[in-house]
């Protein structure tokens, strides 16, 4: 099968434009990768090439020995993306040892993986880990109202996620498990790859102080729909705080607790504190 008819690789070109349509990647900003099923991988493979050498990762992981991974390019524009996909974007190996890459299909006008692609596998390994191997795709994006909160709000997971449950009833049902922040880093090298990552252990969405957002799922449509219930929260909170700067009421601690029951899901104590 051609790469480009296969239904992982349209999902990840759709994902990447709704992104954009979404305004969350001018220029060069965000990236997108997919941890690809070795039988998608045996669909395609008639296509790789092994031409291109092999790169250090500029991290080590093991934990992806032999993976394969469908990824945005460095400095490529998510809006072309769509335009041309082999172009933009790239199929890669990770070696035996988890320290090197290579690219096997696209990016056929020359250049290399997302700047941050120690901290895509980084997340990669730690959710393939915790999660049994069900998380495949790590997305980050530059979501505007999100990065304004970042300016406003102590950089604190306790304060993002309950600031974020209480600006709409459905967050804590998409995110019970909360919100992780990393303050303002250098982007695109190991050091905030290894910050991210250790949030990802308890969390799905790590907030990039100033910088954007990290979120990881199962699928296209969980991961973009993560990023986008974060962001349109955000974005109410915004609009809250732009209006006054206080609450005239909220969603209680006992509202999500009686919430957390008819969900079916928990919500750590930690994040039902009394203000
Ligand atoms: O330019 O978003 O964090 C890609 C990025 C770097
Ligand atoms: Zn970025």
């Amino acid at each position: 099968m051609k790469v480009l008819d296969a239904e992982f690789v349209q999902g990840f070109v759709r994902m990447c434009n709704d992104g954009w349509e979404l305004g969350w990647h001018e220029r060069n900003g965000g990236n997108l990768s997919y941890r690809i099923k070795p039988e998608e991988v045996e669909s395609v493979k008639e296509n790789f090439t092994t031409d291109r050498d092999w790169a250090p990762i500029g991290t080590s992981v093991p934990g992806l020995a032999g993976e394969y991974f469908l990824v945005t390019g460095s400095g490529k524009y998510f809006r072309n993306v769509i335009l041309d996909p082999e172009a933009n974007i790239c199929i890669v190996e990770v070696d035996d040892k988890g320290e090197n890459y290579r690219i096997l299909w696209g990016l056929n006008k020359g250049g290399r993986p997302t700047s941050e692609l120690p901290s895509h596998l980084m997340n990669h390994e730690v959710k393939k880990e915790v999660t049994n191997g069900a998380h495949r795709v790590i997305y980050h994006c530059h979501a505007t109202n999100l990065i304004a909160l970042t300016f406003v709000l102590p950089l604190d997971d306790a304060v993002f996620t309950r600031e974020l449950w209480e600006m709409a009833t459905e967050c804590p049902v998409v995110f019970p498990e909360g919100v992780g922040v990393v303050g303002w880093m250098v982007p695109g090298g190991r050091a905030i790859a290894v910050e991210t990552s250790k949030l990802m252990k308890d969390y799905n969405v790590a907030i990039w102080a100033h910088h954007g957002m990290f979120c990881s799922g199962e699928d296209f449509d969980l991961t973009f729909g993560l990023a986008h219930t974060v962001e349109k929260s955000a974005e109410i909170l915004v609009k809250m705080l732009s209006m006054r700067p206080d609450k005239l009421q909220t969603i209680t601690p006992q509202n999500f607790r009686d919430l957390a029951v008819d969900f079916h899901v928990t919500l750590p104590e930690k994040f039902l504190y009394e203000k």
